[in-house]
């Protein structure tokens, strides 16, 4: 190694320093970026060897050594200094993946290339192959002041839908889907559900505060994270509701949010328009949810002598018990246009908009 060490110190000569060009045997620039197997090297001639050992002692050390160099050594060479960069790369990658500190990883557990704003730019890189190919960890720190979005509402429209990083007010960044496809885009996803979901959905109040589940396809992204998100601007909500022959249908409020733990998560909606029925909004007491405290199995804030969550697991905002359970494994329900077999689920949030 240090053979070729001495090859990569050498620079090419300066005019003055005589007719001998030291760029006539070494690759020009960076030897990284380029073909270490190259016509020339190892084929120095003694005459040329002597007329640069005339001019400079140094110089003839390294030339000679150059030429000295095998290829196949070299190769050799070359590929542990390419593993070896290949798993400081994914050193690299698990630290800065922590370096980010991101709140929620436990509903996240892919790789970071599924994050789709974590760019070449960003210190975890997108295509660590790529990245392997010579490019240095130093290459990709993040600018300074780095600004992560504080809801997918702020991510560039066009953008495609999926997994990215958002910074709410006062947290740090979380993994969450974002909806780009829906309405012209920039929804964030609260919660994901199908009816062979594999989470069963029944967890803990603290379990429901910091999320659950896969960011990749069914989740609850944390009663705690939404209550934070809601408190940044004024948000409208789409519930997007798979019916039972698996017909698309939805329910916007043109308000939503949550009031802080401490009143128990109490929901708020605003007015109805969609074409899955304001089940939400019920004029019947028991099985109204708007303006419901949220409940959790071990949490019973419901107005029901009993205790729903625990009745009919999956932490919601009951009252006496309910018109519309989301939080559940495989028995959705929506009104009356599916009660108990809807096929899927999502609960989409983006700033309200005003006329
Ligand atoms: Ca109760």
């Amino acid at each position: 190694p240090s053979r070729v060490r001495a090859g990569r110190r050498a620079t090419p000569a300066s005019p003055q320093e005589g007719s001998f060009s030291f760029g006539q045997w070494l690759p020009g620039g960076s030897q990284e970026e380029s073909d270490p197997v190259k016509p020339g090297w190892g084929s120095l001639s003694p005459a040329d060897a002597h007329r640069i050992w005339d001019r400079s002692r140094w110089r003839f050390v390294e030339v000679a050594a150059l030429a000295k160099v095998d290829i196949a050594p070299f190769a050799a060479v070359n590929l542990a200094a390419q593993h070896l960069l290949l798993l400081t790369c994914l050193l690299a990658l698990s630290a800065t993946v922590l370096a980010l500190d991101i709140e929620n990883l436990n509903i996240f557990n892919g790789t970071s290339d599924k994050i789709l704003n974590l760019s070449p730019a960003d210190p975890v890189p997108v295509h660590s192959a790529e990245h392997s190919r010579g490019k240095r960890a130093s290459d990709t720190r993040p600018p300074a002041g780095r600004a992560w979005p504080k809801d997918c509402s702020e991510i560039p429209s066009g953008s495609p839908s999926g997994i990215y990083l958002i910074q709410p007010t006062g947290l740090h960044q979380l993994v969450v889907y974002c909806d780009m496809n829906e309405t012209s885009g920039g929804w964030t996803v609260l919660q994901r559900n199908r009816r062979d979901t594999q989470i069963t959905w029944a967890e803990s109040w603290s379990t429901y505060k910091y999320g659950f589940g896969n960011v990749h396809d069914d989740y609850w992204l944390g009663t705690e994270y939404i209550y934070r998100i809601t408190k940044q601007k004024v948000y409208q909500v789409r519930f997007v509701i798979h019916d039972s022959s698996g017909t698309m249908k939805y329910a916007d409020y043109n308000l939503f949010g949550l009031e802080d733990e401490s009143k128990g998560y109490r929901l708020r909606l605003g007015s109805y328009t969609g074409t899955a029925g304001d089940a939400m909004t019920s004029n019947n007491p028991g099985i109204v949810h708007d303006n419901m405290k949220f409940s959790t199995k071990d949490l019973d804030q419901d107005t029901y002598s009993g205790n729903c969550a625990s009745s009919y697991s999956g932490g919601w905002w009951y009252s006496a018990c309910y018109s519309v359970r989301l939080n559940v494994k495989g028995s959705i329900t929506w009104g009356s246009i599916c009660s108990g077999n809807c096929q899927a689920s999502a609960i989409l949030i983006k700033p309200a908009s005003y006329c």
